[in-house]
């Protein structure tokens, strides 16, 4: 067996060739962008993009500075350190053929709960003009109920006890512009990447309501000196598995304890409204735009909402990869019939979007059978993705009086899947922030299928549209008198 190589800056040159690795000098690289959450898609999207942008045309002022904050990222964190920011990316094709990145845009790197100050410095620090977000919906801090900023949740409040050592974003946002308002070295632009519907406005709010609380007197500053614009961000990167390691190490000879697996396609579009200097990622296949609305409903009502059908109801008829679920003609029709005849009436059209490509495009990516991106990842915390991906569409329909029907079965087939065995009478796991409810309300609903929409940090009211409801009723009755598979037969063969 050939020996390998720990990746690593010092190992990087006895790599082998076909091993792409980043042609410019690291040292050389200035920190102008910092990033809170290190996660896999961070590694596959910006992380990516501003690695070519260094490769391809030789800029070194898009340095990125990763941070985590929670004690769960300690594993990333000291892998990524231990390789000196160094990763593969690995990026599956169609066709079987891999081609291998090592990335390095990602220059510095800090654990926020080892040493919170040296955080807040240097996001105060005048080279960086941008800050970038990957934190999930659970980092906005928002009420289940109201979808506002939640002041009462404890690590906020915390974080207003102790401003100098704070756990969330919004307690490092706050310390951090005060310093850059105190220094006087202008403001800077925050960068939501997450799923979430208007990501930006999303979090200005929140940290604007956070602001009046812990700092009002610097409100008007940041109102003047930082901008937030919305983005839509995709690249399906799933869950690296073990066997990712072995073939790096086996046929590329390069030893990544944390390599990233993504798919060949990758969208990044961005608001054009920066209040600094702009990275140049439109070089590198980034979009600015004014109006991100039409593609952001684009992408979450159908890449998102359609993963997430795959997801559920594949995990029923017991599948275990996203492109497994993708290949049953039966779901994937019924899939086709939701984005058709559900989604598309809600989306803007009026826009430069080819809806149509569109969703052809991401029926190929799906059955990507390279990527194994698993459903359980899908699946996980459903409970924050439906409101997001599925029930914007059914809420849109229901104004303009339109079919939810399918949008009913998806709901149903969630109770079911709440279950948490398929129909072969294999257990799964449910892995999600509200699975004690989850769990006791689908149980309920075998006598009472109602029970399931009185979830009102998911539902809120939905429970009060009679029309929603008696298709959701019709739609649990099958699926609890016939298997899944007979269901979508009936439902698909009705349209
Ligand atoms: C997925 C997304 O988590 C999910 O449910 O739909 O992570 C999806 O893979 C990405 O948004 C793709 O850009």
């Amino acid at each position: 067996m050939q020996k390998s190589f720990y990746l690593n800056q010092e190992n990087l040159s006895l790599l082998p060739a076909n091993v792409i690795r980043p042609t410019y000098n690291r040292n050389d690289i200035t920190t102008t962008i910092v990033h809170i959450g290190v996660s896999n898609f961070h590694r596959s999207h910006q992380a990516y993009y501003t690695n070519e942008l260094m490769n391809k045309y030789g800029f070194t002022d898009c340095g990125i500075c990763g941070i985590d904050l929670l004690d769960s990222d300690r594993k990333i964190y000291s892998i990524l350190k231990d390789q000196d920011g160094l990763y593969t990316l690995i990026t599956k094709q169609p066709n079987g053929v891999n081609r291998i990145k090592i990335i390095g845009s990602i220059v510095e790197y800090f654990f926020a709960p080892e040493n919170p100050v040296a955080v807040i410095e240097k996001m105060a620090h005048p080279n960086i003009q941008v800050i970038t977000l990957t934190i999930a919906e659970d980092g906005y801090h928002l009420n289940e109920i109201t979808g506002e900023f939640d002041m009462n949740q404890a690590l906020i409040a915390e974080d207003l006890k102790n401003p100098l050592s704070p756990n969330t974003v919004f307690g490092y946002l706050t310390q951090a512009l005060k310093l850059r308002q105190h220094r006087d070295i202008g403001g800077c632009t925050i960068i939501s990447c997450d799923n979430i519907p208007s990501n930006g406005t999303t979090i200005k709010n929140s940290l604007f309501k956070y602001l009046e609380k812990a700092e009002p007197e610097l409100l008007d500053w940041v109102d003047q000196h930082i901008t937030f614009p919305n983005t839509m961000v995709d690249r399906i990167t799933p869950v690296t598995r073990i066997e990712d390691l072995s073939y790096l190490k086996n046929d590329l000879q390069t030893e990544d304890q944390w390599p990233v697996v993504c798919e060949p396609f990758s969208q990044w579009i961005i608001e054009d409204n920066f209040a600094t200097q702009r990275p140049q990622w439109d070089k590198v296949g980034v979009q600015f735009t004014q109006d991100i609305s039409p593609y952001e409903n684009m992408k979450l009502r159908l890449l998102n909402a359609g993963h997430s059908i795959l997801g559920i109801v594949g995990t029923l008829l017991g599948y275990h990869t996203v492109d497994e679920a993708a290949c049953d003609n039966d779901l994937m029709t019924f899939v086709e019939h939701f984005m058709q005849e559900e989604v598309s009436p809600t989306l803007d059209k009026t826009k430069k979007t080819d809806i149509n490509n569109y969703k052809q495009n991401i029926i190929a990516r799906f059955q990507n059978s390279h990527i194994k991106d698993s459903l359980t990842r899908i699946c996980k915390e459903s409970s924050a993705k439906i409101p997001l991906f599925i029930l914007p569409t059914i809420q849109d329909q229901l104004k303009s009086n339109k079919h939810i029907r399918l949008g009913a079965f998806i709901i149903a087939a969630w109770c079911k899947y709440n279950d948490g065995m398929d129909e072969n009478g294999n257990n799964y796991e449910i892995s999600d922030e509200l699975s004690d409810i989850l769990i006791r309300t689908a149980a309920l609903s075998h006598q009472s299928p109602i029970r399931f929409l009185e979830i009102e940090p998911v539902f809120k009211d939905l429970i009060n549209e009679k029309i929603f409801v008696d298709e959701y009723l019709k739609a649990i009755e099958a699926l609890r008198k016939q298997t899944v598979k007979k269901c979508l037969r009936n439902i698909n063969s009705s349209h």
